[in-house]
């Protein structure tokens, strides 16, 4: 069935007799010399790929190089490659980047894949399967490839019980229930899909963490799963839970300067461990939304986190110390506490501590300006953490290719060292010469056949992982990728469908939350459209605080006359953000407050401006039903409808929202709306 299950791993048949002739010509066998669990998971991948595209078992061999061989090996394993590859490239690899090289051994055409360790030789077939996948040639190859950031991994917010906080698409794939004595089936495929993407690290558990995975009867679950995933060159990652001294150890307090509470987490990680030898370490949420932490002991947040860094760092593991940090007694402004909080501990965390932090200071909104923590910590390595889940962007069933997020945030210039400072030079550690790097995606995956519910989910997921690999990629070309990979290598299909993608973006930042609005949506579960106050547990829980819609106007001013967030960003950004006229405008009501009749640069008010975005977000919607119609022969109906049916929805509610907000809003502005706007009915 075409269901979604095989992901973009789908290795359709090659239809064309030319194309797959000239591809069997130049895979007459291949050798493979080196022998590891990775080598039998590199043949299986070449062995399915090959059968379904070209009909062909791969004959194997280790060595007795051929005419028209791939070659599948180490340096290692090949004494002449000096000839072809010098010492200084190889070296440049690390132990994950790859080489792909069309040579003449012998006066023999082959196609030599290489890497420094056997990981980087799966990545290289990933890369030469992909070229096959998306109908390029595959002579004359000379692709180098090498990541740039260290750890690029999945965090699951999974909980124990199987559900998924701000899942979308069913329960959790962990069953911890029949873990460690049974493999599913699903654990192997989602290790070769990330492996596929370069995906090297996933954390199997909630944030908001469960002390119980850090017993021994979990311990063992995860290892099965360590297990699985190894030869993919996959580690498994846990959360800690700060308070699991006193909940699983029987200890008094979890204070991070307690000596026995020191010893308790010494001897846990020797424990795990002991378990997983290749376990990656600790993703930690701390002192925030009720999760405890080191200020329940007046401790700070690096006190907190080199306490667990010291106990991983014998054995090799790292610490994921998480800056979403927000509690009750917010000051004025929420978005302003994770960087109060942590730029004074610049400098104070242990070497193998990376502070991960949401791309934007609320949280994972359609649109916000980075974090303005992203420049100010140079002596801390900083992860980037995107959401791949769509939290505040439809959930499950909008249709949103989140990478043209990423890559915005990425590229933006934070002007911290002058500019050219971009926020993708600090998360590569290029910036300040960092040795650890990284960049986590809050998964989207789940039970459901085609793992992420939506079709499109799939896409993010599989963007996620291309940027973490190399964060400088353009998110067209990924997505023209992903498109023939996973439905077709039609040129009309690729560039329709890639136009939808590329544009829904901007439609959903169009129709919920334009010119900067953020965090409008019901409160709890961050759904549809809820302007209005709701129940009213905290101030920062309500829309209207985001808003702060009045008859005088709308926005948050953080200018220095309001909540002054913006002098935590570099002094030029700072300058140029503070005035209505130079702050872009996709942030305007982000950082000031203004009156409806506010003059936008089109000329028209800010109150037409604002209603003119949410019916341009219903027309996208709309466009982009449209066009996918016409590709209704394109591809198999299963997907073809299962798709159409969820843009449907998208656009009624992408109604709902226009009609929502503007209603909501008209009450403060009391002004028409102008014509081009659909009435509500
Ligand atoms: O966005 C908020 C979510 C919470 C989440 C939290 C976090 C895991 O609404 O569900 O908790 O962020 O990132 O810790």
């Amino acid at each position: 069935a075409k269901d979604g299950y095989k992901l973009w791993l789908q290795y359709e048949k090659i239809e064309n007799k030319e194309l797959a002739e000239s591809y069997l010509n130049s895979i007459h066998q291949i050798t493979i010399p080196n022998h590891s669990a990775t080598t039998d998971v590199i043949k299986n991948e070449l062995s399915i790929a090959l059968k379904d595209m070209l009909s062909t078992f791969p004959v194997f061999t280790e060595d007795g190089i051929k005419k028209n061989n791939i070659v599948i090996a180490t340096p290692e394993s090949l004494p002449w490659l000096d000839e072809f590859i010098g010492q200084n490239q190889l070296d440049g690899l690390g132990q994950e980047g790859f080489i792909i090289k069309s040579i003449q051994y012998k006066n023999q055409p082959i196609t030599l894949i290489t890497g420094n360790a056997d990981a980087a030789l799966l990545y290289g077939t990933f890369e030469f399967l992909k070229l096959l996948q998306t109908h390029q040639s595959i002579v004359d190859l000379n692709i180098v490839s090498v990541p740039k950031t260290k750890i690029r991994i999945l965090n699951h917010w999974d909980n124990l019980d199987r559900t998924v906080e701000r899942g979308y698409a069913g329960s959790s794939i962990w069953n911890w229930h029949l873990l460690p004595d049974h493999i599913n089936q699903q654990y192997i495929d989602y290790a070769r899909a990330n492996a596929s993407i370069g995906i090297n690290g996933t954390v199997l558990t909630n944030v908001n963490a469960n002390a119980l995975v850090l017993t021994a009867a979990y311990i063992e679950k995860a290892a099965a799963l360590a297990k699985v995933f190894e030869p993919y060159g996959i580690k498994v990652y846990l959360t800690a839970r700060f308070s699991a001294p006193m909940e699983i150890g029987q200890l008094k307090t979890s204070d991070p300067l307690d000596e026995e509470v020191q010893k308790w987490w010494n001897d846990k990680a020797t424990e795990i461990y002991s378990y997983i030898p290749n376990f990656g370490g600790f993703l930690v949420k701390a002192d925030s939304e009720g999760q405890p932490g080191p200020h329940n002991y007046g401790r700070t947040q690096a006190e907190g986190a080199n306490l667990l860094a010291k106990a991983l760092k014998p054995h090799g593991g790292i610490v994921m110390w998480r800056a979403f940090v927000y509690s009750e007694n917010t000051p004025d402004d929420r978005a302003k506490q994770a960087y109060n909080e942590f730029k004074p501990l610049d400098g104070e965390f242990e070497s193998n501590v990376l502070v991960q932090v949401k791309n934007g200071a609320i949280d994972f909104q359609p649109r916000e300006p980075f974090h303005p923590l992203f420049g100010a910590m140079p002596k801390t390595p900083l992860m980037m953490e995107f959401q791949i889940t769509q939290e505040y962007l439809g959930q499950g069933t909008h249709l949103v290719y989140l990478s043209k997020l990423y890559e915005e945030v990425l590229n933006t210039d934070t002007y911290c060292k002058g500019p050219g400072s971009t926020v993708v030079k600090i998360i590569d550690g290029s910036l300040e010469n960092h040795q650890l790097s990284g960049m986590a995606g809050v998964s989207n995956i789940g039970s459901d056949r085609n793992w992420t519910g939506n079709h499109f989910g799939q896409a993010n997921w599989y963007a996620f992982g291309k940027l973490a690999w190399n964060p400088y990629a353009s998110s067209e070309k990924i997505a023209e990728d992903w498109i023939a990979m996973t439905f077709s290598n039609d040129p009309k299909f690729i560039s329709t469908t890639l136009d939808i993608m590329s544009k829904s973006r901007e439609a959903a930042v169009n129709y919920m939350t334009p010119l900067g609005l953020h965090h409008i949506m019901g409160w709890n579960h961050h759904y549809g459209p809820a302007p209005w106050i709701t129940d009213k547990h905290r101030d920062d829980w309500t829309s209207t605080y985001y808003h702060q819609a009045g008859s005088d106007g709308i926005g948050f001013d953080r200018t220095s006359s309001g909540s002054d967030a913006l002098s935590q960003y570099s002094p030029y950004i700072e300058k140029q953000f503070s005035n209505p006229k130079t702050c872009p405008e996709k942030y305007l009501l982000w950082f000031h407050h203004l009156p409806w009749a506010y003059r936008m640069e089109s000329g028209k008010t800010l109150w037409e401006e604002l209603a003119l975005h949410y019916q341009a977000g219903v027309d996208q919607t709309t466009t982009a039903i449209k066009k996918w119609s016409t590709l209704e022969k394109s591809i198999d109906n299963e997907r073809y409808q299962h798709i159409l049916s969820f843009m449907k929805i998208q656009e009624k509610e992408a109604k709902w929202w226009r009609d929502a907000c503007l209603l909501y809003f008209q009450q403060f502005s009391k002004l028409p709306l102008p014509d081009a706007v659909e009435k509500p009915n």
